[in-house]
C-alpha cells in the first residue's frame, strides 16, 4: 500500500488557475496562418483554449481512483481504520464527484465549441469562451469541499503503518514487559526501548528472512484499554484481528504486572483465533526454575526456540 505516493490535491482554485494558465499558453501557442481571417484564427485559438483547460483538469482528477484506494480491494486492516476516521459512504461519494467532473467539464466543452464553430465575429467567439470558463469555474466550485476532504483523507492515509502483505506475526503483552526489544533482537529494526511503560506509540514493524520467506513482525503497544481504544491500541487491536498470522505474547516474571492479569490479557487474544506461541523475556535475570516452570506449565519458549516455532507455522503456511 503506497499511500505516501498519493498526489497533494488541489483546491478548486488552484485547479481552475492551472487549467486557465495552460489554456492561455495554448491560445498564444496558435500563430497566424496566411490564410486565416480574425475570425478563423480567433476560432482557432479558442477551440484549442477550451481543450486545454479541460484537459488540465481531467490529467489532475482522473488520476484520483488510481491513487486512493478501492474500498472493495483494501485490506480490512486498513478499511477499518479508515472507517474509523472518516465516513466510508461520503469517501466513495466524494471521490466518484471529483472523478466524475472532467466527464461533466467534456460536455461542457462539447456543447461550447458548435458555439464557437457558429459564431460569426471574433468577438462571438471569445463570449463563447467566456461563458465556458464560467461554466467550468463552476463545476470546479462545486468539488472544491470534496477535494479539501479528499485532501484531509490523503494526510490520514500516510499516518497508518506501512504494512506488508507477508506472513506476518504480531508481539504483544502488558507494558514494559520487553516486546520492543524482542523486535529488535529478531529483526535489527530500529525502535525506542525505555525503562518505562507504554515506550511504544506506534506500531513498529521488523523483517526478518526465515526459511527464505520473509516475515513481518509487528511490535504493538501494550493493549490494556480495551473500552476506549486510541489510536495506537486500535491500530495494534485491527493488527490482531486481521494481519497477524500468528502471535507472540511475551510474559515476564520479573515483576510489574501480576501474573494472572497477563494469563487474562492472553486468553483475550485468544479471540481472534490466531496461533498464540508463549514467549518468557528477560531469561538472563529471571531465575532458572522459574524459567523451567514457564517452559513446562505454558508450553513457553526462550528467544533460541522462537525462530524454529515461527519457521514451523511459516512452513505450514506454504
Ligand atoms: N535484562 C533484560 N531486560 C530486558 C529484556 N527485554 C526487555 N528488557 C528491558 O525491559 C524494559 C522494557 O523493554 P521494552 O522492549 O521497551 O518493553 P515493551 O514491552 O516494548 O514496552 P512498551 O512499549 O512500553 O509496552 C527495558 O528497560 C528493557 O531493557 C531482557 O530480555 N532482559
Ligand atoms: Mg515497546
Amino acid at each position: 500500500m503506497a499511500f505516501e505516493d498519493i498526489p497533494h490535491l488541489p483546491t478548486a482554485k488552484q485547479l481552475l488557475q492551472s487549467a486557465l494558465t495552460r489554456g492561455r499558453k495554448k491560445a498564444a501557442s496558435i500563430s497566424k496562418r496566411k490564410m486565416d481571417t480574425p475570425l478563423t484564427l480567433t476560432r482557432k485559438k479558442e477551440r484549442e483554449r477550451i481543450i486545454a483547460i479541460h484537459q488540465d483538469i481531467a490529467e489532475r482528477l482522473k488520476s484520483l481512483p488510481k491513487h486512493f484506494p478501492d474500498l472493495d480491494t483494501l485490506n480490512e486492516f486498513y478499511r477499518e481504520l479508515l472507517a474509523n476516521d472518516f465516513s466510508l459512504d461520503e469517501y466513495r461519494q466524494r471521490l466518484a464527484r471529483a472523478q466524475n467532473t472532467p466527464r461533466a467539464i467534456a460536455a461542457i466543452r462539447d456543447s461550447v465549441r458548435g458555439k464557437i464553430e457558429a459564431a460569426q465575429s471574433p468577438e462571438d467567439v471569445k463570449d463563447a469562451t467566456k461563458r465556458f470558463i464560467g461554466r467550468v469555474s463552476g463545476a470546479v466550485e462545486r468539488i472544491d469541499s470534496d477535494l479539501k476532504w479528499l485532501e484531509d483523507v490523503r494526510r490520514k492515509l500516510r499516518t497508518y503503518p506501512k504494512l506488508k502483505e507477508l506472513f506476518t506475526v504480531c508481539i504483544a503483552g502488558f507494558p514494559n514487559v520487553g516486546k520492543t526489544t524482542l523486535l529488535k533482537a529478531l529483526t535489527g529494526a530500529s525502535a525506542e526501548i525505555n525503562e518505562y511503560a507504554f515506550t511504544t506509540k506506534s506500531l513498529n514493524l521488523g523483517y526478518k528472512q526465515i526459511n527464505a520467506r520473509k516475515v513481518q513482525f509487528i511490535d504493538t503497544p501494550g493493549t490494556l484499554n480495551r473500552e476506549h481504544m486510541n489510536e495506537i491500541e486500535k491500530q495494534a487491536h485491527l493488527a490482531l484481528k486481521y494481519v497477524a498470522d500468528v502471535i507472540v505474547y511475551v510474559y515476564d516474571h520479573t515483576e510489574s504486572y501480576p501474573l494472572a492479569d497477563q494469563h487474562a490479557l492472553r486468553e483475550a487474544l485468544e479471540e481472534h483465533g490466531k496461533p498464540i506461541i508463549h514467549y518468557l523475556s528477560k531469561e538472563d535475570i529471571i531465575p532458572e526454575d522459574v524459567f523451567a516452570d514457564f517452559k513446562k506449565e505454558m508450553n513457553g519458549l526462550s528467544r533460541e526456540d522462537l525462530v524454529s516455532a515461527i519457521n514451523e507455522f511459516v512452513r505450514q503456511r506454504n
